[in-house]
């Protein structure tokens, strides 16, 4: 054996939620040392007249009115709201090669960053630039493009409604549609998949429906770590006597009992509330089967209560009234074949049955999904085979039931809504050119998978982002860096040091910038920016806190400054909107209808809900209604390749986050619901597949990834865990595995990295 194994691997016997969380909010306000001591900050978190939490996208009950008790939230608060700082003597001090050496971990907790700061290539140091220097570099840079192709724009989803309307406006005036976004690796898949089946890329559902549900499939999400706000509804429903069923490789010991830490009694008795009814582990991306299966065997269930003079199990009036293209969709469910669907989804018959008996039972059933559905090759059509699946029961537009993909960031479908889009429709850009009078640019544009590849092709070469750490967030990280290194600039709005920020290319800056919970103070007026949650409520956040420095500028007004700076204000009044978001607001108004009335209606306490078509049953489908898209098993992926070529040696990787962790911001070490302290580096496997291989529990190895190309990928010393997961997948974290995900493996007609599909061979790691 090498060296004892570091870290502590010990089952979770505890229920989620419950003293254990909020344990971790004292340990992260003491350690963030959170500024001046103010933890009032975190009773202003989804408060009405306070901030939108930054931590995720779940909604709040009319931005409540009881403090809303969420643990990574308030990590995520307290990360921005920490007392430490990275001033420019921490840049001179540092060269870019020596901070390098350390870790993500270690760069984030330097603290926010306070100045403007751009590389100088002959120190090896970041050294402070004035603002009006910063933005007079860049508009030099993007003035000097030949073609404004070569320029590309990156948005992570935190960034508010104003920024990002201000953001493609400027981005399109320059003359561009490249717009990569955390999006496209993210709920890509469901934005380009929903559209085909019931005419909008959104969620059916609001937070009224988890009120009125009696059935919840939960499809590859763990709530209880990146959702927690998201437990009090499932403990509701539960609590109503609902049926929950987690439909996930891994048991996911928070989704099993709960304890809510917004209920004082609950935390007194040590009551815990029974979440999971029944758990269903397909192997990674055995959902496009299970589904199918489960459709499949509804026609059966069918065939078999109409024969012996029962009711239809289908809602046969939906399917008349409302929807199209349901014999092709039959026909193909009675040609497919049992056992493909059985080996593909890896979930027993029974187990099937069970399911579709769930599912035929329930009322109201509502189907969440996460990242475990969309980060696979064949993520859009399993996103299609559900809504497919929920449709055969009418379980689309009423009350009670629906489509609920939980989004990430808290802003990630706002940005969505506001034009961050790489293939914007002509509807819209008609709308912009008559709007703001210019001809926007109409070829569609690079997303992040061809954003990366179009900088290592020279293609582009000024990258902006808008937030977010794309150097680590994007797969195939050794050549995602070499794209970096080609550009010609690279800019980094952001509130905190990343690695990002040194993978640089031949200028660099890095723009500080407000976090949501400051105070945001234009010519002395406070100002709020709009955010749009995962149910498409739409309202306003406020700042409490003092800015982290004086010289921060918001990313609205870095956005006019910059714009003015490049374009001049003939058309627009860069300056004038960044000093006064309502007239931005106006503007939007102007391009949206959805948005009519908006400073007003968004004034209101909680906001507004932007109207979701297909909740009422309107279908803005080219037919104009509901659309059944039947989707064949593909048995020849590159995993099936690899399987041919390595037998059953060969495994599926999935890389997920760990508790401790906001995507690639690690706050800690520990994944207490799975267990695991104070190490990253695991690797989750079946007691089976250990055998086969020929490895022990605590073993170390080093993972390997199988592709079709001659580059080798591998990232080395994890050490083995012996879990429940199905044989033949293994768990890891990202964003230490990202380097194993090849740029081109993604999704089909979305392009989303396949992060929860990558085929690996393991190796015994070296002696240290
Ligand atoms: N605290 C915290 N909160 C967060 C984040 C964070 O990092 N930390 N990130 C935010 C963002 S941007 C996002 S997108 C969301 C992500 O939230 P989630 O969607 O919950 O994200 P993951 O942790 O990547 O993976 C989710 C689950 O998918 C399962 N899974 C993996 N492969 C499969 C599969 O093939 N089929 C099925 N059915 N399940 C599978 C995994 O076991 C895991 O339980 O959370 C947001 N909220
Ligand atoms: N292998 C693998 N890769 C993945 C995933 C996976 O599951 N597996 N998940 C993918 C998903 S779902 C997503 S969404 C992406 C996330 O990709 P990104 O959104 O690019 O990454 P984050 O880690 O959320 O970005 C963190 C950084 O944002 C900056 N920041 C924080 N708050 C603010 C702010 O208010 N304004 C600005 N301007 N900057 C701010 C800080 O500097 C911080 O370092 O990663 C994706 N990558
Ligand atoms: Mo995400």
């Amino acid at each position: 054996m090498s060296k004892k194994p570091e870290g502590r691997i010990a089952p979770y016997a505890h229920p989620s939620g419950g003293w254990g969380a909020l344990k971790q909010v004292v340990v992260n306000l003491v350690h963030e040392k959170v500024a001046g001591g103010n933890y009032k900050t975190l009773l202003k978190q989804n408060q009405p007249d306070g901030f939108d939490c930054p931590g995720c996208a779940w909604p709040d009950r009319e931005h409540a009115s009881t403090f809303e008790f969420c643990e990574n939230g308030v990590k995520a608060v307290a990360a921005e709201a920490t007392s430490k700082r990275v001033r420019p003597a921490f840049f001179a001090a540092h060269t870019v090669t020596s901070l390098l050496t350390q870790s993500d971990y270690e760069l984030e907790q330097h603290g926010r960053l306070t100045d403007p700061m751009v590389y100088d290539a002959a120190s090896d140091r970041y050294q402070p630039i004035t603002w009006d220097d910063a933005f007079a570099l860049i508009a030099r840079h993007l003035k000097a493009l030949p073609d404004p192709d070569q320029a590309a724009f990156y948005t992570s989803g935190r960034t508010g409604n104003e920024a990002a309307f201000l953001f493609q406006l400027f981005a399109r005036m320059v003359g561009t549609n490249n717009f990569p976004d955390c999006s496209n690796m993210c709920h890509e898949p469901t934005s380009r998949g929903l559209p085909g089946t019931v005419g909008i890329g959104k969620g059916t559902v609001t937070l009224d429906d988890f009120e009125h549900t009696d059935t919840l499939l939960i499809f590859g999400q763990n709530p209880a770590t990146n959702h927690p706000r998201m437990m009090n509804e499932l403990r509701d429903c539960a609590r109503r006597g609902a049926t929950i069923v987690s439909i996930n490789p891994l048991r996911e010991r928070g989704l099993e009992r709960f304890t809510s830490p917004a209920h004082a009694l609950e935390m007194l008795t040590g009551a815990t509330t029974t979440i999971g009814t029944m758990f269903v582990q397909p192997k990674l991306a055995g959902d496009f089967a299970l589904i199918k299966a489960v459709a499949k065997r509804l026609v059966e269930r069918d065939d078999e209560a109409l024969a012996s003079g029962q009711p239809s199990v289908l809602d046969r009036e939906f399917i008349a009234r409302h929807t199209s293209g349901f014999e092709a969709f039959e026909a193909d469910l009675r040609a497919e074949s049992w056992d493909v669907l059985l080996e593909e989804s890896g979930v027993p018959k029974l187990q099937i049955d069970q399911l579709t008996g769930i599912f035929i039972r329930g009322r109201n059933v509502i189907s969440t999904w996460g990242m475990g559905l969309t980060q696979h090759k064949n993520a859009l059509k399993t996103i299609q085979m559900l809504s497919n699946l929920m449709m055969m029961r009418g379980q689309i537009g009423r009350q009670g039931a629906g489509l609920c993909p939980v989004r990430g960031h808290s802003n990630v479908q706002g940005d969505r809504t506001m034009g961050i889009e790489e293939k914007p429709t002509k509807a819209f850009l008609d709308r912009l050119q008559r709007v703001f009078d210019f001809e926007p640019p109409r070829a569609h544009g690079l997303d992040t998978v061809d954003s990366i590849q179009a900088m290592l092709d020279g293609r582009v070469k000024v990258f902006f982002a808008m937030g977010g750490n794309f150097a680590m967030a994007t797969p195939d990280t050794p050549l995602t860096f070499r794209a970096l290194q080609n550009c010609d600039l690279t800019v980094h709005v952001a509130t905190k040091l990343n690695r990002s920020h040194l993978i640089m290319g031949k200028q660099a800056l890095i723009l500080p910038t407000l976090g949501r919970t400051e105070i945001d103070l234009q010519n002395g007026v406070p100002q709020g920016v709009t955010v749009e949650d995962s149910m498409s409520m739409v309202h306003l956040s406020y700042g409490i806190n003092q800015p982290a420095s004086a010289n921060l500028l918001s990313e609205t007004m870095i956005v006019a400054r910059l714009a003015h700076a490049t374009l001049g204000s003939d058309k627009v009044d860069w300056l004038g909107l960044g000093a006064n978001y309502a007239e931005i607001r106006e503007l939007i108004e102007k391009v949206f209808d959805d948005f009519h009335d908006f400073n007003a209606r968004v004034a209101r306490p909680g906001g507004f809900h932007l109207r979701v078509a297909a909740r009422e049953r309107e279908w803005r489908t080219p037919s104009g209604r509901a659309q059944f898209v039947p989707h064949a098993v593909d048995r020849d992926t590159p995993i099936h390749r690899a399987r041919a070529r390595h037998g059953e040696r060969l495994m599926v990787l999935m890389t997920a986050r760990s508790h401790d962790q906001y995507n690639t911001t690690i706050y800690g070490l520990d994944d207490r619901y799975r267990g695991v302290f104070g190490l990253r580096r695991v690797v989750f496997i079946n007691q089976d597949d250990l055998a086969l291989l020929g490895l022990k529990d605590g073993e170390y190895v080093d993972l390997i990834s199988v592709w079709e190309d001659d580059v080798t990928r591998r990232a080395d010393r994890f050490r083995l865990v012996q879990y429940d997961i199905p044989r033949g997948c293994l768990g890891a974290y990202f964003p230490e595995t990202n380097g194993l995900v090849p740029l081109h493996s993604t999704a089909d007609g979305a392009g989303t990295p396949t992060s929860k599909s990558i085929p690996v061979l393991l190796e015994r790691s070296a002696e240290e």
